[in-house]
């Protein structure tokens, strides 16, 4: 079939053949087909969807258009990585790789950059001074081999249909199709051959679905195609309306995780590493039952494993073991090795009351105008923008009590920024504090 009939027959609502979809991937990949036939094929996708067989096809072939990593045999069973679908304030990588490390796993993770208002695990790492998320695949292996953990951005080599079709989707508004986000996702994923994946979906206001039921769909089309392509495969759904921890902003989340891996970590932090890690030691077999692998990702943490990896890995990375050395120790000043923002202003309450609520939403559109996010792909971020959250839920506060401090540089918040930032704390009544379970819900594998 040409490429027009392929486009023809998915618009008009067919399901296409496993050699249609190869057809269509590998065209793609090798650029024979025209951007506007990509687009239009896109959209047909987006409109008409498709079922199961066609989006593990769609998946399969897209992770075989590069290359596709191999390990080690000792390391059956052991090589894993996570994936959220994006958050505010999710520092979750920073914490999670290493400890797992710690536990015995091998971890290639594969980390993306933050897009509009969400944040991206390379730029918060590249705010560390000598930080290098490029490593060739030679070097990946060196790593895990010494360390066991590392946290990297996509080579040229892996998955090259999906540059293509993101970018397209992007300037197509096709971003939003179930089956291309899952054909996205699990492509990358199958591509680093790993033996477990966990999947952190997020849903609420300041995550890519606000609502319980379509993140769970998407959770468990995620689950159905990664164990359909040989991965062990797990997800969690958890609640994205206010920030992961406090500390949102590049440089100001390194410097979270690193508290919380010398073991002063937000209670949620610790829940999602705790929940994303032990879910994978179970998947791994590194342990018996999901408390158990709990359990031993929260020894690895609090007593310093996971810290101790983070440390070699900034090494193994680029960084010099003075610096590393200098920001994994107990007091360490942190401003003097990350860049701190030229200005800090700290917004107070203009009433009492009890914090009921602070919208992430808000503070991360802020934030990203400010310069902490991009809004196009290649565009530099300041790492040193962010804000630090000076309250937290259910917390009584009087009138000018200092709630949020803003780390700024140029442009400078406008009047308009400051009252929507004002506008995201709600305080009322301490009756009226509703505390919702942070992790709704697990989708264990088949
Ligand atoms: N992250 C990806 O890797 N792919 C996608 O389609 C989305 C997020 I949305």
């Amino acid at each position: 079939m040409s490429i027009p009939e392929l486009i023809k027959k998915k618009r008009d609502g067919g399901t296409l053949t496993d050699d249609e979809i190869k057809t269509f991937i590998q065209s793609v990949t090798n650029e024979t087909i025209q951007g506007s036939q990509t687009g239009a094929m896109l959209m047909a996708i987006w409109q008409k969807g498709m079922i199961n067989t066609e989006i593990e096809t769609l998946t399969r072939e897209m992770m075989s258009s590069g290359e596709v990593m191999s390990w080690p045999n000792e390391w059956a069973g052991s090589v894993v990585d996570k994936h959220s679908t994006g958050g505010v304030g999710d520092k979750v990588s920073l914490v999670l790789a290493p400890a797992l490390a710690a536990c015995g796993c091998k971890v290639p993770m594969i980390s993306g950059r933050g897009l509009a208002h969400t944040g991206g695990t390379l730029d918060k790492l590249e705010s560390i001074p000598g930080f290098n998320i490029h490593q060739p695949t030679e070097q990946i292996l060196e790593i895990l081999d010494s360390v066991g953990c590392c946290i990297v951005g996509q080579t040229e080599m892996l998955v090259p249909a999906d540059r293509v079709l993101y970018a397209l989707r992007d300037a197509t508004s096709t971003v939003d199709s179930l089956p291309l986000i899952t054909g996205s996702i699990i492509s990358k994923k199958g591509a680093e051959s790993l033996s477990a994946l966990v999947l952190d979906v997020k849903f609420g206001r300041a995550a890519l679905y606000k609502d319980l039921q379509s993140a769970k769909e998407l959770a468990q089309l995620l689950v159905n195609v990664g164990s359909a392509l040989g991965m062990r495969t797990g997800a969690v759904l958890s609640r994205m309306d206010a920030t992961i921890g406090r500390y949102v902003g590049n440089s100001l989340e390194v410097i979270e995780s690193l508290e919380t891996l010398k073991g002063n970590g937000p209670d949620d932090l610790m829940e999602l590493v705790t929940t994303l890690g032990g879910l994978l030691l179970l998947m791994t077999g590194l342990a018996s039952d999901q408390s158990e692998g709990r359990k031993k990702i929260l020894d690895a943490v609090i007593g310093g494993a996971a810290l101790s990896k983070f440390q070699s890995m900034m090494e193994a990375q680029g960084v010099t073991n003075e610096t590393a050395q200098s920001l994994c120790s107990a007091h360490t000043d942190y401003f003097n090795i990350l860049r701190p923002a030229e200005h800090r202003v700290e917004l107070k309450t203009v009433a009492g009351g009890s914090v009921l609520d602070v919208d992430g939403l808000v503070l991360a559109e802020v934030l990203h105008k400010l310069g902490a996010g991009r809004s196009k792909a290649g565009e530099p971020v300041n790492h040193s923008v962010g804000a630090e959250l000076l309250v937290s839920p259910g917390q009584e506060v009087k009138l000018g009590t200092p709630w949020l401090r803003l780390h700024f540089e140029d442009p400078a918040p406008t009047a308009d920024q400051i009252s929507r930032l004002q506008n995201a704390l709600t305080l009322g009544c301490p009756d009226d504090t509703q505390t919702q379970p942070l992790v709704q819900e697990l989708l264990l594998p088949h």
